[in-house]
């Protein structure tokens, strides 16, 4: 179900949903009903109008849904709300993209990263009945019996962040140490950045020879890999592909993955992964742009690689862009064209940066 605020066009509300009904794909989940709300005369304890609730009990009942989804981050008190009301499960954007995550991380310090995320979504949604009867209970001076489970999981859940935090640390400060193995020999890192499913990991592999993981997914990368890429006889560089981004990227996982990013953030040059055959380019240029402002890596000087063109059937569209975003490289990582010219670009960048 989408949310469409005042602030929000009606368009960007609909590809907003679509994109939502992916990631609920990509999570196991079949779409049913999908339907945008406008949010009119909204009340915050359920973010919508009183209205919508008879008509959300209507269709969960109607098309027996076993889960609600919102494209929304919808606040603790809010989601325990439309849970009580229509009874099934009730999910909110960030949520869902958290159990896509959970689903992906392969390594050690992608699945802690996860985890902590999720232990830092969970705790203030358990504060409910339990907060409150701990207070009465701490009140006449009665712990333990007066317990509710829901107190115990907190306590569970606060001790479980602390560890996967040390932990985190641990698994961290093992691979900083290979990074700076790695700075030693002074390579400069270019790192790929992009939206989601761009094209990213098959440019990585395209120009690297590895082999990565592609699929036609959102998030289909998670951990990062490094390689070295030779852009000429004198000019060799390391590589780098991460996780993508997408719009209303939950802040927690921004947070819980600026290790995984430390390669972005320590870059000489993003490039900056477009697809170009996107209806929604604009949007994901802005959402990137966004999150790389959020890990600190937004003044980086980066250069916009087109990619999918071999899915153009007219004229590129790239005029009009590069006049907005500006100047890119024209690529089709999957069919290989345009990477020499690339790899030029990157070459003069970087010699024209060392001589500044
Ligand atoms: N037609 C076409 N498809 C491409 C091209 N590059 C990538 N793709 C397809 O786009 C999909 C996503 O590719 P990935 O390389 O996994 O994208 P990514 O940016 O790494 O995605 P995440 O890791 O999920 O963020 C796959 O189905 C690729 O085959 C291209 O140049 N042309
Ligand atoms: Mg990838």
């Amino acid at each position: 179900m989408g949310v469409r605020s005042a602030r929000t066009s009606r368009s960007e509300a609909e590809e907003s949903l679509q994109e939502l009904e992916s990631l609920a794909r990509s999570a196991g989940a079949q779409v049913v009903v999908s339907e945008i709300l406008p949010l009119d005369r909204p009340n915050p304890a359920i973010l919508l109008g009183k209205g919508k609730i008879p008509l959300l009990q209507e269709q969960v009942s109607q098309n027996k849904i076993d889960i609600v989804l919102f494209d929304e981050a919808l606040a603790p008190n809010q989601q325990r709300n439309w849970e009580e009301f229509l009874q099934v499960k009730v999910i909110d954007r960030t949520a869902l993209i958290l159990d896509i995550f959970a689903q992906r991380a392969k390594t050690r310090e992608g699945q802690l990263q996860v985890e902590l995320a999720q232990a830092n979504y969970l705790l203030p949604r358990l504060t409910g009945k339990g907060i409150l009867l701990s207070r009465l209970g701490g009140g006449i001076g009665t712990r333990g019996p007066g317990e509710t489970k829901l107190e115990v999981d907190r306590r569970r859940i606060r001790i479980r962040i602390q560890y996967l935090q040390q932990e985190l640390e641990r698994v961290r400060q093992a691979r900083s140490l290979q990074r700076r193995g790695r700075q030693e020999k002074g390579l400069p890192i270019i790192a790929l950045v992009g939206y989601t499913n761009a094209g990213k990991s098959t440019l990585f592999n395209r120009l690297t020879g590895a082999n990565i993981r592609v699929e036609d997914r959102l998030f289909s990368t998670l951990d990062p890999t490094l390689r070295r890429l030779r852009l000429s006889e004198e000019q060799t560089v390391i590589l780098s592909d991460t996780v993508g981004f997408i719009r209303k990227l939950p802040h927690l996982l921004v947070e819980a993955f600026r290790a995984t990013l430390e390669e972005v953030i320590q870059a000489t040059l993003l490039l900056h992964v477009v697809d170009i055959s996107s209806p929604e380019i604009e949007e994901q240029i802005r959402a990137v742009h966004e999150v790389l402002k959020e890990i600190g890596a937004g003044d980086k000087p980066s250069l916009l690689v087109w990619n999918k063109i071999d899915r153009l059937v007219d004229s590129y569209p790239s005029e009009r862009m590069e006049r907005k975003w500006g100047e890119g490289v024209m690529v089709s990582a999957k069919r290989g064209q345009g990477l020499d010219l690339l790899k030029q670009r990157v070459a003069s960048l970087l010699t024209i940066g060392m001589e500044q």
